[in-house]
């Protein structure tokens, strides 16, 4: 299987039917051409609308009276393979995990290191999957008779009411739940009922291991994790030039024949474009620097939420800037390598020097980020282009989750197991550059903040504003169906502003 830009497919909507109700309109924020291939047996028929970009066959496939559709790609076929017979690797991810499915089962799923969501309609029954780190939604509306699932929730929007399963329920779209990360959801389909399997769970565990020893392993699991994302393609990395991004950036430059991309985002107000430049001109990379102003910048709040339906402020913060830099891009689809995530295992964006509170933070990390969205490929979905995230590849954050603390911050600095292994790779003024979260380096937080006291809202209550603005936000572009370009950020301010002017209570987290 060569590597393409784009997985054959980036999502899907899927209907598996006994009760023979009527169709749902396929709504998606990703774009992507759309096949909707469909099967029938006896006693139940399957529809889907795939996302594709030329080939959806490659996500499809067919066998013995089993039809899976995996939205997304694996990262680790090559260890995969080994499990079938003869070794010989079907010419499709899909074929790939169903032909596994014949021999495992559900648990075929706990095999995989991937970015994918997964459906298998079997007679029936409905196998909904996620990757470890759910990083590609999936979303269920079930009632006996009934199977309804889609990568994004707002496909679901005028599903009738399913029945609760063991999910968290979407606000205000009743019987709609998101499947949690690292689960398999088994539903029989005359009554809706699921049997929930955990695949993955983050390491509760921390394993002492000497510095070169931890050094080496990270390096060879970054690279591992680079490689399998890239192929032999040149992909495009969204650059800050913080330690993170610039490791992706420089052993994904290893790998390319030709020079890679890199980009860098940044507003009138704040830029992290010299530091980018700095790495950009070390690996020789076809380098961009895209400047959005601030007020372009919040015009795309309503985007953010529509692409990653998450209801996190402080995740909104974090994502605004990448989506409307993903809108920016242009072209056709590429792939987009980030260095997302790499603070939530290493404790990164924990600033204190105590290793009690660097782990009790990574706990809390692993313990919360499930539903929070920040992965999703809808994000440079919305710009037509597949992101994928190094760090969070499952054997990468298994290593680095279950790191000793000691390692993580060590010698006064943070993320010191992942500087140390760039050490020979990157420049030394990258390699010790302190962490600026990308909400901080592009103005976002300050200005979303100064938006809000502009507006009235007294600084103690801005937090409590941004959670309102955000929840308002998710009512209309996902309950409500409203395209984000018909929404204006200014116009929810204002109502935000009056609702906790006319005395509102704090908004619960
Ligand atoms: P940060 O680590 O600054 O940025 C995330 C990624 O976005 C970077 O690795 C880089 O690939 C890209 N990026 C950042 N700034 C720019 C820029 N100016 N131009 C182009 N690309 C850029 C938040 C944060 O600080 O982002 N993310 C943390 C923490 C997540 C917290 N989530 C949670 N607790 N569940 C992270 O780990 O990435
Ligand atoms: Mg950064």
């Amino acid at each position: 299987m060569t590597m393409c830009a784009l997985p054959a497919v980036t999502g899907f909507l899927a209907e598996i039917r006994q009760d023979g109700g009527r169709p749902l309109e396929p709504v998606f924020a990703s774009l992507g051409s759309r096949a909707t291939p469909g099967e029938r047996t006896a006693d139940q028929s399957l529809r889907t609308v795939l996302l594709h970009s030329g080939a959806p066959d490659g996500a499809y496939a067919h066998a013995r009276g089993r039809t899976l559709v995996l939205a997304g790609e694996l990262y680790n076929q090559d260890e995969l393979v080994r499990l079938l017979p003869g070794h010989a690797l079907p010419d499709s991810d899909a074929a790939l995990v169903l032909a596994l499915f014949g021999r495992y089962d559900v648990h075929a799923f706990r095999l995989l290191n991937g970015r994918f969501a997964a459906l298998v309609a079997a007679p029936g029954r409905a196998v909904l999957a996620t990757d470890h780190a759910g990083s590609v939604p999936l979303y269920v509306s079930a009632a006996p008779g009934r199977v309804l699932a889609a990568t994004e929730a707002k496909a679901l929007r005028t599903a009738p009411e399913g029945r609760p399963v063991a999910a968290r329920p979407v606000r205000r779209l009743p019987g709609t739940h998101q499947v949690p990360a690292g689960t398999v959801l088994d539903i029989e389909v005359a009554t809706g009922n699921p049997v929930t399997h955990r695949t993955w769970a983050p390491p509760l565990a921390r394993r002492i291991v000497r510095e070169e020893e931890a050094v080496e392993s990270v390096r060879r699991a970054l690279e591992r994790a680079v490689r399998v994302r890239t192929g032999g393609g040149t992909p495009l990395v969204v650059l800050s030039g913080g330690i993170d991004s610039s490791t992706v950036a420089a052993l994904a430059a290893r790998r390319s024949a030709g020079p890679i991309g890199t980009v860098s985002m940044g507003t009138e107000e704040a830029d992290e474009f010299p530091q980018a430049r700095v790495v950009a001109g070390h690996l020789g990379s076809a380098h961009r620097e895209v400047t959005i102003t601030t007020a372009d910048l919040l015009r795309r709040l309503p985007h953010a939420v529509w692409a990653a339906e998450c209801l996190d402020a402080d995740i909104i913060e974090y994502l605004l800037p990448l989506t409307a830099l993903y809108l920016e891009l242009g072209g056709t689809g590429r792939r987009v390598l980030t260095g997302y995530g790499a603070d939530i295992p290493l404790g990164g964006m924990h600033r204190e020097d105590r290793l009690p509170e660097l782990d009790t933070a990574v706990c809390h990390d692993m313990d919360t980020f499930d539903g929070l969205n920040e992965m999703t490929p809808t994000l440079s979905g919305i710009g037509g282009h597949w992101s994928t995230h190094p760090y969070w590849d499952r054997d990468v954050l298994d290593l680095l989750v279950s790191l000793e603390a000691g390692l993580k911050r060590r010698y006064g600095q943070d993320k010191w197991v992942l500087r140390a292994a760039m050490g020979d790779v990157l420049p030394h003024e990258v390699v010790v550059r302190p962490k600026l979260g990308v909400h901080e380096g592009s103005g976002t937080t300050s200005s979303f903040t100064r938006l809000l006291t502009d507006a009235g809202v007294p600084p103690d209550r801005v937090r409590d504003a941004k959670r309102l603005v955000v929840r308002e936000l998710f009512d209309l572009v996902v309950v409500d169906g409203r395209h984000p370009d018909e929404v204006a950020t200014g116009a929810v301010v204002e109502l935000v502003t009056d609702r906790l002017a006319s005395g509102a209570r704090p908004v619960p987290r």
